[in-house]
């Protein structure tokens, strides 16, 4: 049996999965959280599941008890606590919810390591966030860069932030914060801009969708691929001192410039015409409106500046943050998008065919 055993809450999320992958490569005995649910279906490690080295645990971050039996069951040598409400948006019609989860889930997690009498033998890496800047106070941000929550998630995040450096100044334990910009894939969530974007200009260029409405065309983020951040989470449980680290690329978009190269991708050039719920994305060629602007993606608090400087990850960690550049993202989310439309439309060929088939008699 390995001594390297990696719990993980969010195995199931985006960055779960990457991870996953990533520990099992190194050898790693990877044990992932898992909620209860009525449809039984894990997309994102179906492909994981079912080999030697990697276990499933019913658990929830809203439930101690079930917190404290894995823990106490695995024994880990390091935790990896990627489980949150993750949704900006989200948190504003959940703030309770929210809070719960990503703010008192950290301290049960560090709360079990520490009654299971494991605070020497496991590392812990908190999932923290470039939110945490929010209303920001200086651009680019970096560990000096004071806070400024601006949704109930970040001010839920920044809990956890206080709460894991406080254990390890009282308790002494190895446990830090990654403070990690935003970071997609093609196994991020449809509802996070970058997916809807991607996804949207796979359906229209394939007829399947007419329009794309967006929220705050204007926001600036500092994206990176997700398969390259999940390194760093493992480099800094693999330091010699627990300490807390911004991780980014250092460049800096619009979602504006997301959408114009997503379409580009499927050979759409979009022209922006007009401001605030005005503005529009024109079909150059066609002069086809494919984006539109709707007040229903604005949030009470919108978080538009963000850019972070990774130079301490760079320096102490040797993380390369130049590995996945914007436009190779963009790329691949797109190459991404565009398959799983195409065999979605496969699949309903084949059903309405079937049924067809079956309806005559032609198949029993
Ligand atoms: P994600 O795809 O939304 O995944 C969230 C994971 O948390 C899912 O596995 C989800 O399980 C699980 N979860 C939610 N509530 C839970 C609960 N009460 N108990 C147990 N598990 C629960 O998020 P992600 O993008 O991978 O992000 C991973 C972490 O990094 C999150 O903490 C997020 O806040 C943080 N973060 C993300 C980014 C980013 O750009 N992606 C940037 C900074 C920080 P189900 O599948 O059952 O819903
Ligand atoms: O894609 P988003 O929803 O991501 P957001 O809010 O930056 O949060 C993500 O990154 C954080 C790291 O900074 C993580 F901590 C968090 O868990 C999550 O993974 O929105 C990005 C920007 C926002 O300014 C939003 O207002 O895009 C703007 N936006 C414009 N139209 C939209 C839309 N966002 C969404 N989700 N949907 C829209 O239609």
């Amino acid at each position: 049996m390995s001594d390297k055993i990696a719990l993980i809450t969010g195995v199931t999320g985006q960055d779960g999965s990457f991870l996953s992958e990533f520990l099992l490569d190194k050898a790693y005995e990877v044990h992932g959280i898992i909620r209860r649910s009525s449809t039984d279906y894990r997309e994102r490690i179906a492909h994981l599941e079912g080999r030697p080295r990697f276990h499933l645990h019913y658990a929830d971050l809203n439930d101690s008890l079930s917190i404290m039996q894995v823990v106490s069951r695995v024994r880990p040598t390091e935790i990896y606590n990627l489980a949150a409400q993750s949704h900006v948006q989200v948190s504003f019609d959940a703030p309770e919810y929210t809070a719960n989860t990503d703010a008192v889930g950290v301290l049960r997690i560090l709360e079990a390591v520490r009654l299971c009498g494991l605070t020497d033998r496991c590392r812990i890496y908190q999932a923290g966030t470039s939110e945490l800047y929010g209303k920001v106070e200086a651009v680019p941000q970096n560990e000096q860069t004071p806070f400024h929550p601006y949704s109930p998630y970040a001010v839920a995040k920044l809990y956890g932030y206080w709460i894991v450096k406080e254990y390890r100044e009282a308790y002494g334990m190895f446990c830090c914060t990654g403070i990690l910009f935003n970071h997609e894939s093609e196994r991020r969530g449809e509802t996070f801009v970058t997916r809807k974007i991607t996804l949207a200009a796979a359906r229209i260029a394939q007829g399947k969708q007419e329009k794309l409405l967006l929220g705050n065309l204007s926001s600036m983020r500092d994206w990176g691929y997700a398969r390259d951040y999940v390194e760093c989470m493992w480099l800094m449980l693999q330091h010699d001192r627990p300490e807390d680290y911004v991780i980014a690329t250092g460049q800096q978009h619009s979602v504006r410039d997301f959408c114009t190269l997503a379409f580009k991708q499927v050979g759409i050039e979009l022209d922006f015409v007009g401001t605030g719920t005005e503005e529009k994305g024109i079909d150059r060629k066609t002069g086809r409106v494919i984006v539109e602007v709707s007040p229903d993606f604005y949030r009470p608090t919108d978080v538009v500046n963000l850019l972070g400087d990774a130079s301490k990850a760079r320096r102490e960690l040797g993380w390369n943050p130049d590995r996945t550049s914007f436009e190779r993202l963009v790329q691949i989310m797109v190459e991404a998008d565009l398959k799983k439309v195409a065999t979605e439309q496969a699949v309903e060929r084949i059903r309405t065919n079937l049924a067809e088939f079956l309806e005559k008699g032609i198949v029993k």
